[in-house]
């Protein structure tokens, strides 16, 4: 049953509440209340921010009742807590999604404009919170956004990094990252809880004592302690009356002065303590760069970690339940190995500080947690060198020796004499120096472990968790990753939203699967005008902004072709760019050519440490700059780079494309998740079988879909055979002229070696195999030239792949967590 407020008109009556009411009236009175007493300021000097500040309080009041009764619903015995471990959730800005999933959207626009301002202004007033690097934080977000609309208590736990993602700037074709510092204008939607706050230990020593009963104990001497502060932000589900809870923790010195200093005179040492112990939580860390020896990013993870699970047995306590029942109160779920600590924490909160038995212990931490690989790169896969490990755990890393001894002692009573295998998956990395490794340690203590797509998984059974699929093949699931139609769809495209529910009712927003009911539409010429009409619309608005903020000039009547995610060379932002250079090279031979008007749209943040992938992005700026202005080309293609992709880009960008760029080289993008949210808005997609595109292709019908490129096993096959980039380079023609162009400066003036390296990189290793897919994209692209010629064709197919894209609805991948791994019921009804 959906709960709508203000916009369904039966509840339009005036309730003279300022803090509930959802009539125009209440809604005007409580944005100038907060104007006056919340901002502290007159009407008539309030800035653009204190009228965003104004709504957003507003807003968040509306969604207290609902908060209250789902706090309420935490002690409920009879309910079953989702707790979501994660270092990032990147849940884009608050006000419009709060407003979609309240159903006030057009009772506050009214409300605002009757006031005298504009609901868009306002709403591009908001400083994104960017807690997150891309696709994992941004799944986490829509994964509250699913709990919280199917009813299911749950509990995003992670850090408030103080500065997120860094924002881009592009400079003289070059990324330059500028420092996130989003709550400068303050957070209005996040609520401190000085009161919810614990300790967390570091460093030191473990001693050991015995205990009253005579049973020897372990005790850990900690070198320092911090504290962990709960911010608490609401999460509304969509018109489900429910509202579940992110729960941030920021690292505060225990004492922020040191008076002993102070008093003896030492100005500055007496705040020292406070600046160290505030770095936990300063920055999130970016990825793709090298983990070993960030040992602040180790205390990132412990500290959150700690924190939630001491914050779940105080809840459990407050449940008035024994600790020992924690696996029927709690399913805490593992995002990626960062909170993989949890694994030794929780053995070390029930061991040493609740005096339970080992075997007990354990049996509780398996039946809790349940870990979510969502990457094959090893490079990606967390390892700590032991001697950081201990320096700052050092009592985890006995914990994990332990563990890792009883492990290994199954281990070989299973299949005696074999020394590889227990070496291989032992939870130590002792190949040379040692390491600790946390997706180990995670398959370990964890009762499920799942991968985000169905190639990912299967991958993962057959390499890098391999033995441990041998060993438990129960443990394994797959979960295909999905997105929120609410914020995707509903918040960033609303013209095609209005369009889809004019024709076939609204129930789609949390019943995705009826959108089916649009595929006998597809054919119809009037439904493809209006379709075509509303992605036109959207693409003029992106190439306004692109104007604004580039300056490049280009035809919404061109075909939109967008790759927008982090630059990686797996991702292959640089075969496009081969591409576009290929058809460059096509009007440069015979101007007169026909090459179709195309708008090549690019988009991602770089790692500030993966010069390959800054390279890639002063590439695609320095291929613009001579396509863009020369004179045979005539504008008819145009390459931008869309400065600073985070999700509010991303809500103007999707809605825009027509063509969707999959392109990773198959077997090394987990699942991808842009790929849904492009088809979900109606573009389609060039792609290769990697990731989720396998099932988005099997979904939306293979006749709709452009692929392209080695399969993951013929991947395999051609590295095992020894493949020689080079032969694939002096085997096709129009490729050498595109790689020598590069390598002699056409795109460099000035700096004829600028991209040697990438040139070195392609011709001497190509690791993710550009050359070897280069003709296979190319026809495929030709393909979609000849496609797009035909408009009705092509908007068929574009309705048919929406019609098609229910199964990738956040709220599918939820339902399949909450049954077949946390075992998680809904809050009853009403
Ligand atoms: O690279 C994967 C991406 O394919 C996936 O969609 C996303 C969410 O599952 O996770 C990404 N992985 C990481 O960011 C690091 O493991």
């Amino acid at each position: 049953k959906l709960v709508h407020r203000g916009d369904s008109s039966s509840s339009r009556e005036t309730t003279g509440d300022i803090r509930r009411g959802m009539d125009c009236a209440d809604l005007k009175q409580a944005i100038i209340d907060h104007i006056n007493f919340t901002q502290a300021r007159l009407v008539s000097q309030a800035t653009l921010n204190d009228w965003y500040m104004a709504v957003a309080y507003a807003v968040r009041d509306r969604m207290l009742d609902d908060w209250h009764v789902s706090l309420g619903h935490l002690r409920n015995r009879s309910l079953k807590i989702v707790s979501y471990l994660s270092a990032e959730f990147l849940m884009g800005p608050h006000l419009g999604n709060n407003l979609v999933n309240l159903g006030i959207v057009e009772s506050v626009r009214r409300a605002v404009a009757e006031l005298g301002q504009n609901l868009d202004d306002l709403l591009r007033q908001e400083e994104e919170p960017g807690l997150g690097n891309g696709g994992l934080g941004r799944l986490a977000a829509c994964y509250l956004d699913s709990l919280a609309t199917l009813r299911v208590p749950a509990i995003g736990y992670g850090i408030r990094y103080e500065f997120g993602i860094f924002d881009q700037e592009i400079r003289d074709g070059w990324q330059v990252e500028i420092t996130d510092k989003w709550l400068r204008m303050g957070n209005p939607w996040e609520i401190c809880r000085p009161d919810i706050s614990y300790l967390v230990k570091l460093g030191g020593h473990t001693e050991q004592y015995s205990d009253e009963n005579d049973c020897l104990r372990v005790r850990w001497v900690p070198g320092k302690v911090i504290k962990g502060v709960a911010y608490d932000t609401p999460v509304a589900g969509y018109c489900s009356g429910v509202t579940d809870l992110l729960r941030l923790w920021k690292s505060e010195a225990v004492e922020s002065f040191n008076f002993q200093a102070f008093n003896l005179g030492d100005y500055y040492r007496a705040v020292d303590e406070k600046v160290s112990s505030e770095t936990i939580s300063k920055v999130l860390y970016p990825n793709d760069e090298p983990q070993i020896g960030k040992q602040l990013r180790l205390a990132q993870q412990y500290f959150f970690v700690s924190c939630s699970l001491q914050d779940m047995l105080r809840i459990q306590r407050l449940r008035g339940e024994n600790i020992g029942d924690l696996a029927g109160s709690f399913a805490v779920q593992l995002n990626d190995t960062h909170p993989s600590i949890a694994v030794a924490e929780l053995m070390r909160l029930l061991v040493d500080e609740q005096m339970m038995e080992w075997e007990p212990a354990w049996e509780i931490t398996c039946n809790v947690m349940a870990y979510t690989n969502h990457t094959l790169l090893p490079e990606a896969l967390e390892k700590w060198p032991l001697p950081l490990f201990s320096a700052m755990l050092p009592r985890h890393l006995e914990i994990i020796f332990e563990i890792n001894r009883r492990f290994l002692d199954q281990v070989r009573s299973a299949s005696p004499g074999d020394d590889g295998l227990a070496a291989r998956l032992s939870i130590i990395d002792e190949g040379g120096e040692r390491y600790v490794r946390m997706a180990h340690l995670a398959s370990v203590g964890s009762h499920a472990i799942n991968g985000v797509a169905a190639l990912h998984t299967e991958l993962l059974k057959e390499t890098v968790l391999k033995d441990f699929h041998d060993l438990y093949p129960e443990r394994f699931h797959n979960v295909t990753n999905g997105v929120t139609p609410r914020r995707w769809v509903l918040l960033s495209n609303p013209a095609l939203a209005r369009l889809i529910s004019g024709k076939i009712g609204e129930g789609w927003v949390t019943r995705p699967e009826e959108l089916r009911a649009l595929e006998k539409f597809a054919g119809q010429p009037a439904f493809q005008k209006s379709w075509r009409k509303v992605k036109l619309e959207n693409k003029s608005i992106l190439a306004a902004v692109i104007r604004e903020r580039t300056g490049i000039q280009v035809d919404p009547a061109s075909l939109f072709d967008v790759l927008v995610k982090r630059i990686h060379e797996y991702k292959r932002q640089h075969l496009k760019v081969l591409h576009i250079i290929t058809l460059f090279n096509r009007i440069k031979a015979d101007p007169k050519s026909e090459v179709r008007s195309r708008t090549f749209i690019f988009g991602g943040k770089a790692a500030p440490g993966y010069h390959m992938a800054k390279l890639i992005i002063k590439l695609i700026t320095s291929v613009g700059e001579v396509v863009n202005n020369d004179p045979d080309v005539a504008g008819r293609l145009k390459v931008v780079f869309f400065p600073d992709f985070n999700v509010t880009n991303g809500q103007l960008v999707y809605p825009a494309a027509d063509l969707s760029e999959q392109i990773s080289t198959a077997g090394k993008e987990a699942s991808g998740t842009g790929n849904m949210k492009f088809s979900l808005n109606g573009a389609l997609t060039i792609g290769t079988l990697d990731g989720a595109n396998v099932e988005i292709r099997q979904e939306v019908g293979e006749e709709n879909f452009f692929l392209f490129g080695h399969t993951a096993a013929e991947v395999q096959e051609l590295k095992s055979r020894g493949y020689d980039p080079r032969s694939w380079y002096e085997g096709n023609a129009p490729l050498r002229a595109v790689i020598d162009r590069i390598a002699a400066g056409d795109f460099s003036p000035g700096d004829r070696n600028l991209f040697q390296p990438l040139v070195d990189q392609l011709l001497g290793h190509d690791d993710y195999l550009l050359l070897a897919d280069y003709q296979a994209y190319m026809d495929c692209q030709d393909r979609v030239d000849a496609a797009f010629r035909d408009r009705d064709a092509w908007t068929e197919m574009s309705i048919l792949n929406v019609a098609r894209m229910g199964m990738f609805s956040s709220d599918r991948a939820i339902r399949e967590y909450c049954e077949n791994i946390w075992h998680a019921p809904p809050i009853p009804g009403d």
